[in-house]
């Protein structure tokens, strides 16, 4: 049973990037798009456009190439920040224009000195003059949760009457609680007048721990997008972590019975190529996608796991795409083995660069037992050196499906069964993780393969 479903608006390319350490060029940022589109997001938002001709070009590059998502583009309330982000997002399938203007008292008097009546006036025209150039209009006001509610339904009323789609209410210090943000969310939807029209968008920092919890609460108070990064980077503390969002939603439909478009099965890829990508390793204690996330260390567990995996797991790795720790990639492992590995951390070769691959991955493995994952991520980085043309390191894999907004619902998930987490069937290996099913010929030469993964 279901109560809809939620948008999924992915910032690591906007307020991901602007954390330190986390910058990306346009290729990198490209890479990560395609990644992101293969995850199932609904929109991207790809950069900043006025803020450098680098951000620009990045947007302009992923609103060329990923067509599937909605690309969103950050603007100002003025012409020039509007019209700059228009020149960058007009080659999208599907654009979107980002507005935000700052509400609350604190930042009208010291950051932007306008009174409220010109910030009123400002998000107006902006909305206005955004919406000239698309139909697809989204405004954010910042420091919502520090604007006084009365004021904030004003400007939400006049940005609403110009015909903006989304409204993103940011916790852009990481303030608020679950509790209040909720009623928040509440009071909005009940004050504004055509709030039924569009779409309520919750936006949250980690200063206090709470960013997750907010964006949960906001969304069971009625609003219908989160906006989330991969492994939670953002300025400061970091934004809402999507992959956290979207498994608590799956984990716990009874609290949180709404559907996303996330395919769970790339979420681990995702994470892992943001890593590779900044440099910026993920907390071995993070939730959905660190390293201890599904390690099992003490022997009462390991002794629960082994029997029946319910008894410590309320997910499996499997169901984020987290390889089966158990295989273990050594020289007697094939080709096709090391070829799902790698599509497991974000890379897909064709024939001849898995070829390569695979030569030095054998000549490596005769050195060191056991080849981890960080020696693989060396080992392809190490082969496959941007040479400075343009070409992506990698192909898109399948676009993902299922993620198309506006769609009808999906309809409802038959209950889970229980005990279904390690299927063992005609086409698992036998380690009970499913085969992927091929029909090409060059699977039916690889497949013998596959009796060698593992040691
Ligand atoms: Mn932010």
């Amino acid at each position: 049973m279901t109560s809809g479903r939620v948008t999924v608006f992915d910032t690591t390319l906007r307020d991901g990037e602007q954390s330190p350490g986390c910058s990306m060029n346009q290729q990198e940022k490209l890479r990560l798009a395609h990644q992101l589109d293969r995850l199932g997001v609904d929109v991207i938002e790809a950069g900043f456009p006025i803020a450098s001709d680098g951000d620009f070009e990045s947007v302009k590059a992923i609103a060329s190439v990923v067509r599937r998502p909605i690309i969103a583009g950050l603007a100002r309330a003025c012409r020039p920040d509007i019209e700059r982000a228009w020149e960058a997002l007009r080659y999208a399938e599907r654009p979107r224009i980002h507005v935000f203007l700052a509400t609350s008292d604190i930042h009208l008097k010291y950051k932007l000195r306008i009174t409220r009546e010109e910030c009123v006036a400002q998000a107006g025209e902006a909305i206005r003059f955004a919406k000239s150039l698309c139909e697809d209009v989204e405004f954010s006001p910042e420091d919502a949760t520090r604007t006084e509610p009365e004021f904030l339904c004003r400007v939400l009323q006049a940005v609403v009457e110009e015909g903006a789609t989304t409204l993103n209410i940011p916790d852009t210090v990481g303030y608020t609680v679950p509790a209040e943000f909720g009623e928040l969310i509440t009071t909005i939807r009940q004050r504004v007048k055509g709030i039924e029209k569009v779409t309520i968008s919750a936006h949250c920092h980690n200063d206090l721990g709470m960013a997750v919890a907010n964006a949960l609460a906001a969304v069971a108070s009625g609003a219908r997008q989160v906006e989330c990064t991969i492994n939670g980077i953002g300025e400061r503390a970091g934004n809402a972590s999507l992959e956290e969002i979207v498994m608590a939603m799956r984990v716990r439909p009874d609290q949180y019975p709404f559907e996303t478009g996330i395919v769970g099965e790339q979420i681990f890829a995702a994470s892992q190529m943001l890593s590779e990508i900044t440099g910026v390793p993920v907390q071995p204690n993070k939730a959905i996608i660190g390293r201890n996330a599904f390690a099992h260390e003490a022997g009462i567990h390991q002794d629960g796991v082994l029997k029946n995996p319910l008894t410590y797991e309320i997910m499996t790795p499997q169901s984020v795409g987290v390889p089966d720790s158990k295989l273990v990639l050594g020289k007697h492992s094939g080709r096709h083995a090391l070829s799902i590995r790698c599509e497991q951390l974000g890379y897909q070769f064709d024939r001849r660069g898995l070829d390569d691959i695979y030569r030095r991955f054998v000549r490596l493995a005769d050195k060191i037992k056991h080849v981890e994952d960080h020696h693989l991520l060396e080992l392809i980085r190490d082969t496959h050196k941007p040479s400075g043309s343009a070409t992506p390191l990698i192909e898109p894999i399948v676009p993902a499906k299922a993620a198309v907004v506006n769609a009808p619902p999906p309809a409802p998930e038959p209950e889970p069964e229980p005990v279904k987490a390690f299927p063992v069937g005609p086409h698992t290996n036998a380690f009970g993780v499913p085969l992927p099913v091929h029909s090409d010929s060059h699977h039916e030469q690889t497949q013998q393969e596959d009796y060698l993964w593992g040691v």
